[in-house]
């Protein structure tokens, strides 16, 4: 088993000699491993399977990054950061000068490991300020990138698409599930046409696209030992978007005082102190470059992120759940009505959330 690592990593191109390799963590998209090698001069490295039935293009997927990742390098010189191999991700090419590695089977990359980091996969205020400064500081050095990103899951993030898929699973009744569930229906078809308004936003040129990072959750940032942040990671989905999903999706995972699939209805309500905290640290590094709408609209991004996990949660109950992995056969049904809840609450709070986005994108 172990042997067959060693002769994946032996196809890239690394300094010094691997001589141990662990398992990461066995995530639910990507498999990864930390290669350590002998010499105490010779950096660690990160291998990792990509999964391929999710991100079809790996061609396309890995000079994403490259060209994101390289473009924050440049950025962080002009600044004049030291330590730049842990404050970005450093792709480490194949011997023959390739981003990727198909074994006929698998897709592989390296990265340089990045020492000392570590992630968080429960929220606190102090923790959603940081992540809030790093996500919209990720987004701002993107903002010149003059390599085109290209979508590594078309439509990911696009709620008219979502619908679609929503009504054609209606239409399908594939397991029979529409016909005891006509109140989550009505819940999702009334807002369909509001929540469409920032796809007719950006139709009318008043929304702008900008560079995303579409998995906007605490896990995904970076911090050193003192709790600084290094980076932000997992740049699968990095793709063109409006920043209102970037900020909706943190919102979404971050201030939920209750679970994403939570039973108890009852415990799920806006996480106010995260709520405010994010937007405070995101509004720090990205008024500068965001438009009056954009910020307008943040509290609808909230909504709109929120709705879409429900039209998807519930979308893939209806089609018989072959999308999300779940626990038991009514998961995505609950995890529906989970997220339903939040949306309620957002809306229930929507002066209230408006009046601290207001706070805070004058000071
Ligand atoms: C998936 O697997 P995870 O948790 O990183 C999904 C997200 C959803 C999320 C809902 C590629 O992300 O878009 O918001 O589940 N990622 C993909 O839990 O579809
Ligand atoms: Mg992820």
């Amino acid at each position: 088993m172990i042997d067959k690592y060693f002769d994946l990593v032996n196809n890239f191109d690394i300094q010094g000699t691997p001589n141990g390799i662990a398992v990461i963590s066995s995530g639910h998209i990507n498999d990864s491993f930390r290669v350590k090698t002998k010499e105490s001069d010779a950096p660690d490295y990160m291998l990792q399977r990509i999964n391929h039935a999710i991100f079809k293009d790996v061609e396309m997927l890995q000079n994403n990054i490259q060209h994101v990742t390289n473009h924050i390098r440049r950025k962080l010189k002009v600044k004049g950061e030291t330590d730049i191999e842990r404050k970005t991700l450093t792709i480490v090419p194949t011997k023959g000068g390739k981003l990727f590695y198909f074994d006929g089977e698998n897709y592989w990359r390296m990265y340089l490991f990045i020492s000392g980091g570590k992630s968080y996969d429960a929220i606190t205020p102090e923790l959603a300020y940081k992540a809030g400064k790093a996500f919209g500081e990720f987004q701002g050095y993107l903002t010149d990138i003059p390599e085109k990103i290209e979508d590594t899951i078309p439509n990911f993030h696009n709620i008219e698409f979502r619908l679609e898929e929503f009504y054609e699973a209606m239409r399908n009744d594939k397991v029979g599930r529409v016909a005891e569930n006509q109140d989550i229906i009505t819940e999702i078809e009334r807002r369909a046409e509001e929540m469409c308004k920032a796809n007719r936003m950006v139709r009318e040129g008043l929304l702008p696209k900008r560079i995303n990072h579409c998995d906007t959750k605490v896990n995904n940032v970076l911090f050193d030992n003192e709790g600084n942040v290094l980076c932000v990671v997992d740049l699968d989905t990095v793709m063109q978007g409006i920043v209102l999903s970037d900020f909706g999706d943190f919102i979404r995972t971050g201030a939920n005082t209750g679970d994403e699939d939570d039973v108890e209805l009852n415990k799920i309500t806006v996480n106010f102190a995260v709520f405010e905290a994010y937007t405070h640290g995101y509004l720090k590094t990205a008024k500068g470059f965001l438009l009056p709408i954009e910020i307008d609209n943040l509290p609808f991004g909230a909504r709109l992120l929120t709705y879409m996990q429900t039209v998807r949660f519930f979308t893939d109950y209806l089609n018989g759940d072959c999308y999300y992995k779940i626990h038991h056969h009514r998961h995505n049904l609950q995890r529906t009505k989970a997220q339903l809840k939040l949306l309620q609450e957002l809306e229930r709070n929507q002066d209230k959330l408006a009046a601290i986005v207001e706070n805070y994108r004058t000071r």
